[in-house]
């Protein structure tokens, strides 16, 4: 196709993305920050290396088609990222914890819908080339997200190496949209603004985290959600039993928003009561957690966190 592209500023455009629930959106041409996401490709050579995908075969198998996003969408032009918040205040108490992104409707199936109304308003808004293509990735390719929101200038990249927007914060999901058309766009970028504070690194029960760098074999959120079989050590939990926040609630640009965004009621399938959760049948766990993110935890693997953080409590 030939080289298209609109010369228009990205407020037209953020407007549409806005009335889908994604307040934070950015473009960036691909050509003008190709050295710079290859160097963040190599951190996720080095990264895969070291072995720190743990059990997620998936992140080693697709480490081509990060390195070369065009295996991914070989007419790649430009690079679209959008960030939706999610509740900042927690789910459970100190016993009993989910991770926050838990508490509301699968973020992959909510967003990816959002999204394809998105695009679909953006085609047809004439400021595009009729040719106009794309590719919604939602945590469903292999695709850098965190890299593209930091690129398309949305935020920086933490210690804790999450995607901090300045007045967000972290409790963000992101989105990103591959095109076929040249915005004309680099956004200048928002500086880091983590400066000395490794409050995050040293939140970490398990020392997960060294700066910007995350052992996922150490990790409380993969070993709850991603790890399958039994646990090889006894890892301190902190009563969180699918997902992890410490990381994230140690960080001082998340403290702001708890305070001016109002608490959601926690999702029904979120179940707080142990001994109800201890008795639970597989068939009745299926039921409850079906269509929800936490589908993606087995049965036996969210008995297994059940029992480990009772363990934990015990000691
Ligand atoms: C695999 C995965 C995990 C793994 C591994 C996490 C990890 N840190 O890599 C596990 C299961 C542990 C996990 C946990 C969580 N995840 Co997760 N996860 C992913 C997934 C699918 C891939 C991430 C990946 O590629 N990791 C490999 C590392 C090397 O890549 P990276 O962290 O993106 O690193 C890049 C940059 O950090 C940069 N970089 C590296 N070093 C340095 C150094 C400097 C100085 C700089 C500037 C940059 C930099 O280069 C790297 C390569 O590009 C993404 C979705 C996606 N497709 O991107 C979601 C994603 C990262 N997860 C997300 C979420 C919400 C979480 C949790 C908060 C869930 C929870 N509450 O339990 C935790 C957070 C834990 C943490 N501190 O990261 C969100 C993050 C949103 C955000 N604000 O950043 C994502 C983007 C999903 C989404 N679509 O919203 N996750």
């Amino acid at each position: 196709m030939e080289k298209q592209r609109t010369n228009l500023s990205w407020d037209r455009f953020a407007g549409i993305f806005e009335a889908e629930g994604f307040p934070v959106s950015g473009v960036v041409d691909y050509a003008s920050v190709q050295d710079e996401y290859r160097t963040h490709a190599e951190r996720y050579r080095s990264w895969i290396l070291e072995g720190k995908q743990g059990e997620m075969g998936y992140l080693s198998r697709g480490l081509d088609r990060r390195l070369h996003p065009q295996l991914v969408f070989p007419e790649l032009k430009s690079v679209i990222a959008v960030l939706r918040p999610y509740s900042p205040h927690s789910v459970g108490d100190e016993q009993l914890r989910y991770a926050r992104y838990l508490n509301g409707p699968d973020y992959h199936e909510s967003m990816k819908a959002a999204l394809e109304r998105s695009m679909q308003s953006v085609s047809s808004s004439g400021l595009v080339p009729p040719e106009f293509q794309y590719k919604i990735c939602v945590d469903t390719s292999a695709v850098l997200e965190r890299t593209w929101a930091k690129l398309a200038g949305l935020g920086w990249i933490g210690k804790n190496t999450l995607l901090i927007h300045p007045q967000l914060g972290s409790y963000v999901f992101i989105g990103v949209v591959f095109t076929n058309c040249e915005f004309g766009m680099k956004p200048e970028g928002v500086k880091d603004y983590c400066g000395p504070c490794t409050r995050c690194l040293q939140s970490c029960p398990t020392e997960a985290l060294e700066s910007h760098s995350l052992d996922s074999n150490k990790c409380i959120s993969y070993l709850t959600l991603e790890k399958r079989g039994a646990f090889q050590e006894r890892y301190p939990l902190k009563g969180f039993v699918a997902g992890c926040d410490l990381c994230q609630e140690a960080c001082p640009y998340n403290s702001k928003s708890v305070r001016y965004i109002a608490p959601v009621e926690k999702a029904a399938y979120l179940i707080t009561d142990e001994s109800a959760l201890l008795q639970e049948s597989e068939a009745d766990y299926q039921a409850r957690v079906k269509g929800t993110a936490l589908s993606r935890i087995k049965y036996a693997d969210f008995q297994r966190n059940l029992t480990a953080r009772l363990n934990e409590e015990n000691k």
